[in-house]
């Protein structure tokens, strides 16, 4: 079934893809299967994560980036991740069903995620996800979501340009600031440039940029109206300028080595745990010693030593009795 599925999937079959995102956001094994042997048929997709705080404009600016990429002949897919927190899944839903009714006749794949509640982050999925499309032939992929968070962060980080996004007078300028967004932008944009605000926004933004030491590529600060999409072809031009000095420079090469290293390590972590739990389950081990604690016998702390004594030394430490 797997097999049949990426066949359709690099024919550009958007049903196998729908159902392949599927599987993989379930983690089945099906999907598992699917990563490995679409592996070699990725690497090319150009890649943005857009944040910015919660009604900043991301998805407006999204499908409008993503229809300007579509003028210029590019194949686009969009992600739109949830940002983990229950109260937003209404929100999350009507975004998709806006950006779905904004891109539809540009033929743009527009697929949200909420990958909640898996052994592993949010970033990796996005990830798998977008392998997923680059190998469907989606040669730019856009990720949103929303920078309020270490995880969200770490989405944005798994593609090749950020673009972080502020809006004059919500004082999300110092918020931003504040969750370290001010390191991690490639690309800065003050969106609702058509509000009061905006040119100051914009200097304290220059200004804040400035103070950073100067490096190979400096971060440009663009103003932007996604709801007109004024300020939409510098914001391309300026994403499609990253990419070609990632290249020249080399520094892409040396970012997607990172990349692929943090992913391959994020894998060791969740498939350690995930065995480390089926053997503690398997054993007894992990309740007996819950049972130490509860009555009093042993702390936590030297319930969790014993636990790895236990992995790592199995016939000499048993659970104490
Ligand atoms: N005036 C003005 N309004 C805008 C602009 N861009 C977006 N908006 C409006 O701002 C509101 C929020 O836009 P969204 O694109 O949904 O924002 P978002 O950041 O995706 O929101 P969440 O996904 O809920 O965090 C909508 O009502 C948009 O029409 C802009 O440049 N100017
Ligand atoms: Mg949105």
């Amino acid at each position: 079934m797997t097999r049949e599925l990426i066949e359709r999937l690099l024919k550009g079959d958007r049903r196998a893809l729908a159902r392949l995102l599927s599987l993989v956001e379930n983690g089945t094994p099906e999907g598992m299967e699917a990563l490995r042997r679409i592996h070699r048929f990725t690497g090319q997709a150009g890649t943005v994560g857009i944040t910015g705080a919660t009604g900043s404009g991301k998805s407006t600016l999204v499908s409008q980036i993503a229809k300007e990429f579509h003028r210029r002949g590019k194949k686009v897919g969009i992600i739109a991740v949830d940002p983990s927190s229950p109260f937003t899944q209404g929100a999350l839903l009507g975004d998709r069903v806006r950006m779905q009714e904004l891109c539809q006749d540009e033929d743009i794949f527009v697929r949200s995620m909420a990958s909640r509640g898996a052994l592993g982050g949010l970033a990796e999925t996005t990830m798998d996800a977008m392998a997923l499309m680059d190998a469907f032939g989606k040669e730019v992929i856009l990720v949103e979501t929303v920078g309020a968070g270490q995880d969200e962060v770490a989405v944005v980080q798994a593609t090749r340009t950020t673009v972080v996004l502020l809006t004059p007078g919500t004082g999300d300028d110092v918020q931003m600031m504040k969750a370290g967004l001010m390191e991690i932008g490639h690309i800065y944009v003050v969106n609702k440039s058509d509000r009061e605000g905006a040119p100051g926004l914009t200097q304290q933004l220059n200004h804040v940029l400035s103070l950073a030491p100067s490096k190979a590529w400096n971060p440009p600060v663009l103003n932007t109206v996604a709801t007109t999409g004024q300020g939409i072809a510098p914001l391309v031009d300026a994403i499609q300028r990253h990419w070609k000095f990632l290249a020249e420079s080399g520094l892409g090469a040396a970012d997607n080595r990172q990349r692929i290293r943090h992913h391959v390590l994020s894998l060791v972590q969740q498939k350690f745990l995930q065995h480390t739990l089926a053997r503690l389950r398997a054993n007894g081990t992990l309740e007996s010693l819950v049972n130490a604690v509860t009555r009093g016998e042993l702390d936590p702390q030297s319930a969790a030593e014993k636990i790895l004594d236990n992995l790592f030394a199995p016939s000499k430490t048993q659970p104490s009795n």
